[in-house]
Order: structure tokens, then C-alpha cells, then sequence
């Protein structure tokens, strides 16, 4: 097997150097399982458990490794496994806040080129729930493009496509139809072998029929949409990467019921560029845009130049990122005091050892 065609590239290489030698081999999570993980390597698919030593570390202070990322790995070919020794930095990483009341990131998916935010454009279709999307999908260093797909469905597809343009910075938008094939060639456009892709959006947008009508093949299980429920039957149970002939890796991703904020950067100024520009000719330099005279953004939404909704919706992510922050500095607190005591043990253990 050609782990090239897997993904492996220079960055992933270049870190693999110091581990050469030792009898270690690279190999790529394709699916996370409760019990441990199916990965490739050159010499095929194999099921990897994590060594006491990683799980110690992950416990302790780090995630777990998530689909797609590349790890450090001893064979045991004859049985089967192999033993994950270290995960190697990803390039592009895919993460939400774990639903709970602490803040808990929760990794989607690692090394991921492209992600194709599926909405329906029936009754899935929302502005608000994209914008959310784009702020995840912005903090991973992934590409996005958005697909509104079930276009046969509507007959305002080229109204929806503007409007989905003015909230999708400058990434591609473009409208799909499993049923009358429409788009799927601009799909295409997107994916290419050593590259991956990963598909997201709620249930039963079509997810799974798109990457089963990419590959011209029912690689993926389709849910008949008279089967769902609101009780939230999914289809697609748990997110597997899979390898195609000519589009690369894919990963297919059960519909998110909720997509808390996971966010570290500046993803939410820059997908509301023009509202921050508009902030900029304020009276007060700290204007926070509430009622504050010579606001310039209230002004734009008098005279309607900017959309109410999605003023409400850049006020709301913000709050939402500046709760998550908190909750996080929080837990490093505890962490820290967690650490302390846990060296303080140490010591103690060394001391009584002596
Ligand atoms: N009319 C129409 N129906 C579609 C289209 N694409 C998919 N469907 C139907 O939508 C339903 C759901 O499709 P899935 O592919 O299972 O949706 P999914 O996004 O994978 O859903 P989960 O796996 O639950 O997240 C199925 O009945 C599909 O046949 C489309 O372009 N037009
Ligand atoms: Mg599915
Ligand atoms: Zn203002």
C-alpha cells in the first residue's frame, strides 16, 4: 500500500524521521472505535490500541487520536494490532465543544484539505446555522465549501446561493441534486487522490447519498428519508475515512444535532469582516455596538445596510466564544493545581523509594 495515497506528505515525513529505525512504522486512524482504532499502514489495515505510556499522557494532558490523524505505530502483523507509540502533529484539525457543561474540545477529524458543509435547501436551510458552521470549519485550517444540496427541491435555488454568498466569505457555494445530478461535477472539482475531504451537516441533508453519487458507488448507507424521525434515527453512524479510486480520502460524518464553538483565533472577525470594518469609523474606539452614539453599526442597521439577523448572529457566536474562553481558563486553573499535586506525589513516591 502506497501511503502516499493516504495523505503522507513532507510535514508528516520530516517528523517521522527521529522515530526511524526503532522497528516503527507510520499508519493513518481511518475509524475511532470504543475499543481501540482501525488504522492503515503499508502493510494493510490493522487494529490499534494505544500504549500505557500515550494513555497516561492523554489522560493526563491531551486528546485522544481522532480520524484522519497520523500516528507512530509497532506491527503485530500476525495478530492483527498494532501498538500507537505517538501521534505526529496534524496540519488541520476539526473541533467542537464536547456538548456538557465544561469546556471540553471534542477533535472531528485531523489532516483534513476540504470540508463540504452540506445543507439542504428544503427545510434545513438556515443562514444562522452556516455562519456557525463557517466558524468551526475557519478554525481548523481546513478549506470549506458550502453545497446546498436537494436543489431539485426548490425553486429559489439561485436566490439561496446569493444569499448563502454574502454570509460564506470567499469560499465556493455551490448547489447539488442527488436526484437530477446537478452540480455533482463541480464537486468533483474539489477532490483529488492524497487529498481529504470530510462531509458535515445535519441529519439527512445527504450527506451520504452525495460521497455514494461522487464514487458512483454505494459505498456509504443511505437512510430512506421516510425512516427519520424526530426522535434522531442517523443513518450514518460514526465518522469512517475511506478511500476512493480517484477522489482521494473521504470521510462521511453522522448529522450534528448541536455544533458548540470551538474556537482559538480570530475566525469570527474575519467572517464578519464587514461588520469589524463598519466598527471601525465608531465614535468611541471601545464601542460595543449597543446604544452608544456615533455607533457606525447601529447606524448601518437603520438604514439597513447591514441585516439584523445577521448582526444578532456575530453578537451571539462572540458571547458564545467569550463563555467558552472563560470555561477554559477555568479548567486550566484546575489543571494546573492538578499538575502541582501530581509532582508533589512524585516526589513523594521518589523520596520513600530512596
Ligand atoms: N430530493 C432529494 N433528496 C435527496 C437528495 N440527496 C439526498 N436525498 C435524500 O435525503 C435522504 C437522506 O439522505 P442521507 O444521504 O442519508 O443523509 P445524511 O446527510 O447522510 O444523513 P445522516 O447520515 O443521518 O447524517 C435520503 O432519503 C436521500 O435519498 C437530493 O439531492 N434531492
Ligand atoms: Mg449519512
Ligand atoms: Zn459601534
Amino acid at each position: 500500500m502506497n501511503l502516499k495515497k493516504y495523505g503522507w506528505n513532507d510535514h508528516f515525513d520530516g517528523q517521522f524521521q527521529q522515530y526511524k529505525g526503532n522497528g516503527l512504522t507510520a499508519g493513518r486512524i481511518i475509524a475511532v472505535h470504543r475499543s481501540g482504532y482501525d488504522l492503515v499502514t503499508e502493510n494493510g489495515e490493522l487494529f490499534g490500541l494505544l500504549s500505557g505510556k500515550l494513555r497516561f499522557e492523554i489522560e493526563f494532558d491531551g486528546l485522544p487520536p481522532a480520524v484522519g490523524d497520523w500516528v507512530v505505530v509497532m506491527e503485530y502483523p500476525d495478530e492483527g494490532k498494532a501498538i500507537i507509540h505517538n501521534v505526529l502533529k496534524s496540519y488541520s484539525q476539526l473541533s467542537r465543544n464536547e456538548a456538557g457543561f465544561e469546556a471540553r474540545q471534542q477533535v472531528l477529524a485531523c489532516n483534513i484539505d476540504t470540508v463540504f458543509l452540506v445543507v439542504s435547501l428544503n427545510r434545513d436551510f438556515s443562514l444562522r446555522r452556516i455562519e456557525r458552521y463557517l466558524v468551526v470549519i475557519r478554525n481548523s485550517g481546513a478549506n470549506a465549501v458550502v453545497v446546498l444540496n436537494k436543489s431539485d427541491l426548490s425553486d429559489e435555488v439561485e436566490m439561496k446561493i446569493d444569499q448563502v454568498r454574502k454570509v460564506a466569505y470567499d469560499y465556493e457555494v455551490i448547489a447539488t441534486s442527488t436526484v437530477n445530478g446537478s452540480g455533482i461535477d463541480l464537486l468533483h472539482g474539489f477532490l483529488e487522490t492524497g487529498k481529504t475531504s470530510v462531509f458535515l451537516g445535519s441529519s439527512g441533508v445527504g450527506k451520504s447519498t452525495l460521497i455514494n453519487g461522487l464514487c458512483g458507488l454505494e459505498v456509504m448507507d443511505v437512510c430512506d428519508i421516510s425512516e427519520y424521525s424526530d426522535r434522531g434515527k442517523h443513518t450514518t453512524t460514526h465518522r469512517q475515512l475511506f478511500m476512493t479510486d480517484d477522489y482521494g480520502m473521504i470521510i462521511d460524518s453522522p448529522g450534528m444535532r448541536e455544533l458548540q464553538l470551538w474556537e482559538t483565533g480570530n475566525t469570527i472577525s474575519e467572517l464578519f469582516d464587514e461588520i469589524e470594518v463598519l466598527g471601525r469609523n465608531c465614535r468611541f474606539a471601545d464601542c460595543t455596538h449597543d446604544s452608544e452614539p456615533g455607533c457606525a453599526v447601529l447606524e448601518a442597521l437603520e438604514n439597513g445596510s447591514i441585516d439584523e439577523g445577521r448582526l444578532n448572529s456575530y453578537f451571539k457566536l462572540l458571547r458564545e466564544k467569550a463563555y467558552m474562553e472563560r470555561k477554559r481558563d477555568v479548567k486550566a486553573k484546575i489543571n494546573s493545581k492538578k499538575g502541582t499535586k501530581y509532582i508533589a506525589l512524585l516526589q513523594r513516591q521518589l523520596k520513600k523509594g530512596k
